[in-house]
């Protein structure tokens, strides 16, 4: 068994509406623990490194302005297959057809902003978990 740790982001769509409760319920309610947290206002060179897989895509400058909108609550969850399982509790990234039981299903829908509003973030692999981890509880 091996126990992985994933970043999980509640972004400013998710703390305006006061769903970070409920997104942390979800999170150790399917059994998983919280192993880090904290509230910040990101910044753009935070941004950047975070979102560098994204640097000059379409969306990728609305996203960073939305990520800036207002603070988030990034976390550390742990536990077996916690990488994919959270990416599972999340729903897929159109919350339009997110599925109804995930995050972004239940939660969210689409604004009609340029940039998809979906109240979450995933790490989406071990290589960008250990990333983005650094990136937000830097040691
Ligand atoms: P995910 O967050 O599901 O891993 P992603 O990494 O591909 O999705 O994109 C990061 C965020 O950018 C995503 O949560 C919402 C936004 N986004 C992605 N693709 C988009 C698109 N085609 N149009 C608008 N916003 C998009
Ligand atoms: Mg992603």
């Amino acid at each position: 068994m091996s126990i992985e740790k994933t970043l999980i982001l509640v972004k400013p769509d998710g703390v305006r509406r006061g769903l970070v409760g409920e997104v942390i319920s979800r999170v150790e309610t399917k059994g998983y623990s919280i192993e880090a947290l904290r509230l910040l206002n990101a910044d753009r060179t935070l941004l950047e490194r975070h979102y560098a897989e994204h640097i000059g895509k379409s969306f990728y400058e609305p996203l960073v302005e939305f990520m800036m909108s207002g603070p988030i609550v990034a976390m550390v969850a742990s536990g077996n297959r916690v990488i994919e399982g959270f990416r599972s509790l999340a729903g897929v990234t159109d919350p339009t057809v997110a599925a109804p039981g995930t995050i972004r299903g239940d939660l969210a829908r689409d604004q009609g902003t340029t940039v998809v509003q979906n109240i979450v973030h995933g790490s989406d692999s071990p290589e960008s978990a250990a990333r983005e981890i650094q990136i937000f509880f830097p040691k």
